[in-house]
């Protein structure tokens, strides 16, 4: 099973993710996981991503698409993915679509985290007093909202001529919202 979920910086696309990912028994992608892992370590990867992730800005689809091709080759993603934070615009789910059909596959689900504005910037000003993450600052928030709605919303008509959008109410108690979730893919 594919599962990609969709949402605005701070919808609880990681949160729900992790927990999704162990209830339906296949590994959780996180590509902003990934590329803050490559930025601890220094690699030639995490020095190009650093500068566009503190920005606010994505990293560029040719850099994604490298991991994207290198997890979908590996042998723990032959019974599926929940990829979260992926794809992020049009380019890069067409790339994962042909990736998909490379082998025999295509995306099932794509579950779209609705939030309000509001409560997405008080989550991540209240994650950036807990965790000090380097992009959770207001000037790159704002930024992020601003290429989420310009880069990553229209991915959800993409998604919708698939008939694959599973839209699911991301406000309140994260229990709650899992169980959401979990009808919407199971529908
Ligand atoms: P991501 O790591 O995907 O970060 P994010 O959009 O901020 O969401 P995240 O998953 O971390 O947060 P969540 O909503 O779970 O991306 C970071 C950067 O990496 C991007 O800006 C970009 O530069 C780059 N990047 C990543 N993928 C890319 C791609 N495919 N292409 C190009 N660039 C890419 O949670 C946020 C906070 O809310 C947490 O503190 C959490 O505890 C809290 N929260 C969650 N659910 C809650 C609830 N129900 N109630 C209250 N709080 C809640």
């Amino acid at each position: 099973m594919y599962v990609m979920i969709l949402g605005a910086p701070g919808s609880g696309k990681g949160t729900q993710g992790k927990i999704l990912a162990g209830h339906l028994g296949i590994p959780q992608v996180s590509t902003g996981d990934l590329l803050r892992a490559a930025v601890k370590a220094g690699t030639p990867l995490g020095v190009e991503a650093k500068g566009y992730m503190d920005q606010g800005l994505l990293v560029p689809d040719a850099v994604i698409l490298g991991l994207i091709r290198e997890i979908l080759a590996s042998p723990t993603a032959a019974k599926g993915v929940l990829m979260d934070g992926f794809p992020r615009t049009v380019a890069q789910a067409e790339a994962v679509d042909r990736l998909l059909k490379d082998h025999q596959q295509r995306v099932d689900h794509v579950a779209v985290l609705d939030v309000d504005e509001a409560e997405l910037v008080q989550r991540l000003l209240g994650r950036a007093a807990k965790e000090g993450r380097s992009d959770d600052n207001l000037q790159s928030i704002q930024q992020r909202l601003k290429v989420y709605h310009d880069q990553t919303q229209p991915l959800i008509a993409y998604y919708d001529r698939q008939g694959v959008v599973r839209r699911v109410p991301g406000m309140g108690d994260v229990d709650a919202i899992q169980t959401r979730l979990r009808k919407a893919v199971a529908a």
